[in-house]
């Protein structure tokens, strides 16, 4: 097998693969099959209704959660005890060794679930709140970092947002959990961001930034100290990542007070493109990564530069998205338009949100 000679390569024609230093894996670009007919499933797009103060919401100020707590009339960030946590702080040790085979292991699991509500009205998201809004979003992110972080070694933010992203309540929140474990994802990324170090020593994602900030073609939103790239090496559609820029940080707690308010701009800005695109509020699951905790707070974790990973469905439309199934579970993940078209269609979206734009245009 063997490429057609004399035909120069162009990414969004031919098909190729790209390699993810972060994963390990490789992404299959199949740029060409945009065009293909689509007849399979569509969501709907009726963009939900959402009171901004629902007295059955059990994330509203004042409302009763499932477990009988009543939440205080909080005014801006609101953290409880999830009630249904995956992970709980004094759960046994299963048997060592289980049936004395390597092929059935377990391993203990403890930790902590929180759930954090950004913002006491339920008809808001992230980028239609305030600068100064966002900003209390991220130092409470940091101070959960902190807090839980002094004993757990993993501690994962991550946003659910949307129905289709299995995301139960239309209040803007986030979750957090902590873990007497690296996660997988944490396992990978800290072994490859590793690597990198001790081959080249300098951080693996300070290079990227770098990087994507001189070649400028997959970077959709930029400050003087972050950027929002689309990864060279995206699987999702639209994916993109934060990167810090300037400096080596580890974690959120180590942001400065400009640090973060640079952020809640580039954050802002970026999910507002989001949601322009297809004129919708942009589903995905979204989480931080940075340096390891608990044990790790003492150091060996150099190689580590702290990011935020956006993963977002759609591909086409509000309606249609992508799915992550047949040859991307069997095989190897897919996309079907090139990162750096992705990037190119979010940089070109409108910069105000769609929603302040109808409501000005309702006014005139
Ligand atoms: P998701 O929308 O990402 O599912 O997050 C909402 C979380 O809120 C979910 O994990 C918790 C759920 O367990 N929750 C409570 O802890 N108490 C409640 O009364 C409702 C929801």
């Amino acid at each position: 097998m063997s490429g057609q000679d004399g035909v120069k390569f162009d990414p969004k024609e031919h098909q190729h693969q790209r390699y993810n230093p972060l994963t390990d894996r490789w992404v299959l670009v199949s740029a060409h099959r945009m065009t293909r007919p689509w007849a399979g499933q569509k969501e709907s797009v009726s963009e939900q209704q959402v009171v901004r103060s629902d007295p059955q919401n059990p994330l509203c100020p004042g409302n009763t959660r499932a477990n009988g707590q009543v939440n205080p009339d909080y005014e801006s960030t609101f953290v409880f005890e999830n009630d249904f946590p995956a992970l709980q702080p004094d759960a046994p040790d299963p048997p060592q060794g289980s049936d004395g085979d390597s092929l059935f292991q377990s391993k203990a699991a403890r930790g902590k679930c929180q759930v954090m509500c950004f913002h006491p009205w339920s008809d808001i998201t992230l980028p239609l709140m305030r600068q100064d809004e966002v900003i209390k979003v991220i130092d409470k992110w940091a101070e959960l970092v902190e807090e839980l972080g002094a004993t757990y070694p993993w501690v994962q933010i991550f946003e659910n947002k949307g129905a289709t992203m299995g995301c139960s309540n239309p209040h803007p929140h986030c979750q957090v959990w902590a873990s007497s474990f690296l996660p997988n994802e944490a396992v990978v990324s800290d072994r490859s961001q590793k690597a990198y170090y001790q081959q080249h020593q300098q951080q693996l994602l300070l290079r990227y930034a770098e990087q994507e900030a001189n070649r400028q073609e997959r970077v959709v939103v930029q400050s003087s100290d972050w950027l929002a790239v689309v990864p060279y090496w995206a699987t999702w559609p639209y994916q993109t990542m934060l990167l810090p820029r300037r400096r080596h940080i580890l974690r959120l707690t180590d942001l400065t007070p400009e640090e973060r308010r640079d952020l809640a701009d580039v954050m802002r800005r970026l999910l507002t493109k989001y949601d322009n695109l297809f004129q919708v509020s942009f589903p995905y699951s979204m989480g931080w990564h940075g340096a390891p905790t608990g044990p790790h707070l003492s150091g060996g974790v150099d190689h580590w530069q702290l990011h935020a990973h956006y993963y977002p469905p759609l591909l086409r439309s509000a309606s249609v998205r992508k799915f992550m199934v047949g040859y991307e579970m069997l095989a190897q993940e897919q996309r079907d338009l090139t990162p750096e078209q992705a990037a190119e269609r979010l940089r070109n979206v409108p910069d105000e949100h769609y929603r302040n734009r109808k409501k000005s245009e309702e006014k005139e």
